[in-house]
């Protein structure tokens, strides 16, 4: 590959190198493990002597391909593939916390990313707080003497809220804080956190990277070879891999990340602004429209306003019961960021385990509708919320 290679090069070629046979797409080595040479080979792969492939949850070549493309398409140090987003969220809890320390994060977080926390973590005396963190006061009112790690989310799942990553970055240096950013709603085609200051960025990969709706998994992004020597050794011996498969089908998506998000956008930015002058929408949260309470830092830190909406109608929960029931374009399901368009509830589905306390404090109201725009014809996603609209009463 040419050097200073751009991101549409990188997203085609990036973490791939020529087989044996110079087959144009990485082989899957669906494989458990590999043969040595001779004993003493085997004992120079163990000691780290020899850089030869062992067993398939300390590394698979194919695999190695995502981790390695991901590396260079965020710009860190190393890749690290995980078998889903959770076990990525998860292998980074893991590398900062231990009894005894404090986390901040995102209030609107993913559900899951806020109640394993809560609900395990916690049993290993582990404190969390969650706020919110487009609010740079609130996030510095949160830091504790024992804070070791400052998660973000951002754009958040489901609230669109953004968060400053470079303001937060310069509120955790010096204080021994990790900053780690969940790039999933943005990919690093709109985003990267690195060059931001963050010591790590992860995606749920099952969302825009992947893009096919195909596919559950994960990828952390370090900056430095140290933290992806933890991160490294934890995801080996407790074994979140990604399988060799899995890892095939994320390459073939991440291929078209560019042109799939173009469109998305593209698509979203028309439905935002059809969305907020129809009389049955109450609100409406896109970072596109200069409505969003963090227009500015969007277009500042983002290089697009991305493919995800949420809004409110006037006629609160039921009136959102009776748009998604309606909807026939659009799929009523959760994830996001694939070529289909989906739409959910996330009060009572992907944030259901969150307590309604903690949930309103969030902004993750009941009336929030989340609006995962695909690479359909606009004009047929219109009508079809168009449609959907006129079944409820205003
Ligand atoms: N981070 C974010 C921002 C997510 O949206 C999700 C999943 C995860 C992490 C976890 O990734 P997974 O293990 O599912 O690959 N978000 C989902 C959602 O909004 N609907 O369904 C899943």
């Amino acid at each position: 590959m040419i050097k200073d290679a751009k991101f549409g090069t990188l997203l085609i070629h990036a973490g791939q190198k020529p087989d044996a046979l110079n087959a144009v797409i990485p082989p899957i080595y669906q494989t458990s493990t590999f043969t040595f040479k001779d004993a003493q080979n085997g004992a120079d792969c163990f000691a780290g002597e020899s850089d030869g492939y062992i067993y398939t949850r300390l590394g698979n070549p194919t695999v190695r391909v995502l981790e390695d493309a991901m590396a260079a398409l965020e710009g860190g140090f190393g890749g690290i593939a995980t078998s889903s987003g959770m076990a990525a969220v998860t292998t980074v809890y893991l590398a900062f916390l231990s009894a005894g320390s404090h986390i901040v994060s995102t209030d609107a977080v993913y559900g899951a990313s806020r109640s394993v926390l809560e609900k395990h973590f916690s049993r290993f005396g582990v404190e969390s707080s969650f706020v919110d963190t487009s609010d740079l006061a609130l996030v510095e009112s949160a830091l504790r003497p024992n804070t070791k790690l400052l998660y973000i989310e951002t754009p958040a799942n489901p609230t669109m809220a953004i968060t400053d990553i470079a303001a937060c970055a310069r509120l955790c240096a010096d204080k021994g804080i990790k900053l780690v950013v969940d790039n999933t709603f943005c990919s690093p085609y709109l985003q990267q956190p690195l060059a931001l200051g963050a010591d790590a960025v992860l995606h749920s990969i099952t969302k825009f990277i992947n893009g096919h709706a195909d596919v559950v998994g994960g990828v952390i992004v370090t900056k430095t070879e140290s933290d992806h020597k933890l991160l490294y050794n934890i995801m080996t011996s407790m074994g979140p891999n990604m399988d060799p498969h899995q890892a095939f089908l994320v390459i073939r998506g991440l291929k078209t990340l560019g042109i799939r998000m173009e469109r998305a956008m593209a698509n979203a930015v028309k439905i935002a602004q059809w969305l907020e002058q129809h009389p049955a929408v109450a609100w409406i949260k896109y970072p596109g429209l200069p409505s969003h309470p963090q227009f500015a830092l969007a277009q500042q830190q983002q290089e697009g306003p991305g493919a995800m909406i949420c809004f409110g109608l006037k006629g609160g929960f039921e009136a959102g019961k009776k748009l998604m029931d309606n909807v026939t374009v659009a799929a009523l399901a959760v994830s996001l960021g694939g070529v289909e368009t989906l739409i959910q509830h996330p009060a009572s589905m992907t944030h259901a385990k969150v307590s309604a306390e903690a949930k309103l404090r969030a902004g993750i109201t009941d009336d929030l509708v989340r609006y995962s725009v695909g690479i359909e014809d606009v004009s047929d996603l219109i009508a079809d919320l168009e449609n959907a609209l006129s079944h409820v009463s205003q």
